[in-house]
């Protein structure tokens, strides 16, 4: 018998505590869906704590860096998780590699359109299993889920993941993103149960 709102674990011993698998992709965000008329003129901001500042357009990311491809599971903080999804992008230690981010630097902000934003330590941030993804089972990202590129960060709450992302901000401290100002925790570890700012 379970008692409280611990639930049985997923037999794969894969899933965090209390959430559901589902073989759905749901689509969840605030504000709008970007819609890009000339995708040339789309660009990528890295600054910060850096040496080395960078714009890359979506050509140079899919060009110019080594292609990764990662199948990983995804876990949202209300409740549902996806297991085996496949992406094609650029992993982080790579598109930064010619940036070289400075001593000082700790976290992380990434800054998605109409300024919304996540923060996140440099480690999570820089995790092999960490990409960014212009595709989707080989097909360019939806709209909805954040084309022309998002971040995937498995480790992590899934909001983590900023979809149509603009800026890398590497920054000396802890600044709470969109969702952090608004309850959420820090870090979101889903193994440990970090939804709420103070679990
Ligand atoms: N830019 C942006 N990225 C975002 C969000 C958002 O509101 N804006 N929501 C996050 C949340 S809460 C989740 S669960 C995932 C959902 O991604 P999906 O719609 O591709 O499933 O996107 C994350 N990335
Ligand atoms: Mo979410």
């Amino acid at each position: 018998m379970y008692f409280g709102k611990q639930k049985k674990p997923h037999p794969s011993g894969r899933v965090p505590p209390n959430q559901n698998v589902t073989t759905a992709f749901p689509v969840l965000h605030t504000g709008n869906v970007p819609y890009y008329e000339d995708i040339s003129k789309w660009n990528l901001q890295i600054y910060g704590l850096v040496d080395h500042p960078k714009l890359f357009t979506l050509k140079e990311i899919k060009e110019d860096f080594p292609q990764s491809e990662l199948i990983n599971d995804i876990h949202c903080v209300t409740g549902w998780s996806k297991l085996d999804v496949c992406w094609q992008g650029v992993k982080t230690a790579d598109l930064l590699e010619g940036v070289h981010v400075q001593s000082q630097a700790k976290y992380v902000i990434i800054h998605a359109e109409e300024g919304w934003t996540t923060n996140l330590s440099i480690d999570d941030f820089m995790r092999e299993t960490t990409l960014l993804a212009h595709s989707y089972n080989h097909e360019p990202l939806t709209p909805e889920h954040g084309y022309p590129l998002r971040a995937v960060i498995p480790h992590l709450y899934f909001w983590k993941s900023a979809k149509w992302i603009r800026g890398i901000q590497f920054t000396q401290h802890n600044h709470p993103g969109f969702w952090e100002r608004n309850g959420y925790h820090m870090e979101g570890n889903p193994w440990l149960e970090q939804r709420y700012r103070f679990d």
